[in-house]
């Protein structure tokens, strides 16, 4: 069965800095929230810690290499705050700036497009000090950065994204399994009111520069499903995951204004309310330009099989203990995205991709082809979607290269490439050459 795609169809590969950047102290740069959390004994799988990861930081022409390789149309990276402002404020680091124009550049010059995210988990740690997202005076320092990007950056990003996937500081401050490693849930519903409200203000402030591009946020949607329709906690588990716990926390304030009633109930009866100036939330609500979805799966809890795992885990973060695959969860959330949430904007598939252990079986973890069974699937399901009308302009495959993935450490493998952690080498995997054909043809074959 051949699945085609638009001629426009923007297909690309998505990274972030902290996961490959590496040069964690070199030329001025101030650590982030991840590289003090790496170091805390137990909190990274296989005590992986980014001070290197793929070294990009030295390596802009392979990474562009790599891009040209691949034929993409589109390269998805971040900026590391610290890596600019090394105290999250203040003094900018000339050197920082530096790297990142002339990645830049060098992605440009390929004929690629940027599509740069300006806040990928990585806080600098000076600024976590002061409270972090807790404080209030985030909003002010995250404007400030912003606006020194749009500065410095706003002549070679196409397309920029303010947030990428919030649930991770809500994690990071509610579940304590990511940076900056707090279990504090009334704690964490305040941060992200402010992160939003961070992401209202930035919208509003690259709107006032005029700037050229266009500017959208990225929120992962993991929806839950009862396994079993009839069970009544099945039911109640899926919708507190979605709601409370999941993405509703961020798509109804950002798109319908407001928290949802269910959550503002249930933020009530906890004495979890954040506390806010009157007009927050129409702030966080603005027009944006795109939506970007990282998509990976479906889950369909079943809260006894739930209870057995949690008694199991030992940590987590992105669901790699959930094995089964339902990625015709695509296709619903697609168009939950456009009836529920009533985006009306273009949608990029800014994420997806699948993670493979790491093992000492190499010439196994290069012949993926499970990953490209994996991404044949999502690519089938974003096409239904796209005949019933919703309007979905491209799709990032996460990710170029094997990186830092977070509190998996260097154990999971998304990557396009095998990076050889011991010399740096980059190493093509199979799907190498089948994505490069599938974006070459903006079509791939699939078993029926
Ligand atoms: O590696 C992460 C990325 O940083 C954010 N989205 C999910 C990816 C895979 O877990």
């Amino acid at each position: 069965m051949k699945i085609t795609f638009p001629e426009t169809f923007t297909w690309g590969v998505a990274t972030a800095a902290a996961q490959i950047e590496g040069a964690a102290f070199e030329d001025g740069r101030g650590p982030s929230i991840w590289d003090v959390f790496s170091r805390l004994p137990g909190k990274i799988e296989g005590g992986g810690i980014p001070d290197v990861c793929c070294d990009s930081y030295h390596n802009v022409g392979r990474d562009v290499a790599m891009l040209k390789e691949l034929g993409v149309k589109a390269y998805r990276m971040s900026f590391s705050w610290s890596r600019i402002l090394p105290d999250g404020t203040g003094p900018v680091n000339e050197a920082g700036v530096a790297y990142y124009r002339k990645l830049l550049l060098a992605v440009k010059e390929a004929g690629i497009e940027i599509n740069a995210t300006i806040y990928h988990w990585d806080l600098p740690y000076a600024l976590q000090i002061k409270g972090g997202f807790g404080n209030r005076e985030i909003i002010d320092w995250y404007l400030n950065y912003a606006s020194l990007l749009f500065d410095r950056f706003g002549d070679l990003v196409d397309y920029w994204v303010t947030f990428n996937e919030p649930i991770a500081t809500y994690v990071g401050h509610a579940k304590g399994f990511f940076a900056p490693g707090l279990s504090d849930e009334k704690y964490a519903r305040q941060c992200i009111h402010h992160l939003l409200v961070c992401h209202g203000r930035a919208v509003q402030l690259f709107r006032e520069r005029k700037l050229k591009s266009r500017i959208g946020v990225v929120v992962d949607v993991w929806k839950h499903y009862p396994a079993r329709p009839d069970n009544e906690e099945d039911i109640a588990s899926a919708l507190e995951n979605n709601e409370i716990q999941g993405y509703g926390m961020f798509l109804h304030p950002l798109f319908l204004g407001g928290y949802s009633s269910v959550l503002t109930a249930y933020m009530e009866e906890h004495d979890m309310t954040p506390k806010m100036e009157p007009d927050d939330l129409e702030t966080i609500c603005q027009k944006l330009d795109f939506y970007g979805l990282n998509f990976y799966n479906g889950l369909y809890d079943d809260v006894d099989e739930m209870r057995r795992m949690e008694a199991q885990k030992a940590s987590g973060g992105n669901f790699q203990d959930r094995p089964v695959r339902h990625l015709e969860a695509a296709y619903d959330v697609l168009h939950m995205l456009k009836e529920q949430y009533q985006i009306d904007i273009p949608i990029y598939i800014t994420e997806n991709g699948v993670a493979q252990s790491d093992g000492p079986d190499r010439a196994a973890i290069l012949g993926d082809d499970d990953r490209i069974a994996y991404v044949s699937e999502t690519l089938y399901h974003v096409r239904r979607a796209m005949d019933d009308g919703i309007d979905v302009r491209g799709y990032y495959l996460w990710s170029l290269m094997d990186n830092f993935e977070w509190s998996a450490g260097f154990c999971a493998r998304y990557g396009l490439y095998y990076t050889d952690y011991e010399n740096l080498q980059m190493i093509p995997k199979k799907s190498v050459s089948w994505y490069r054909d599938v974006i070459r043809n903006s079509a791939l074959e699939m078993e029926p």
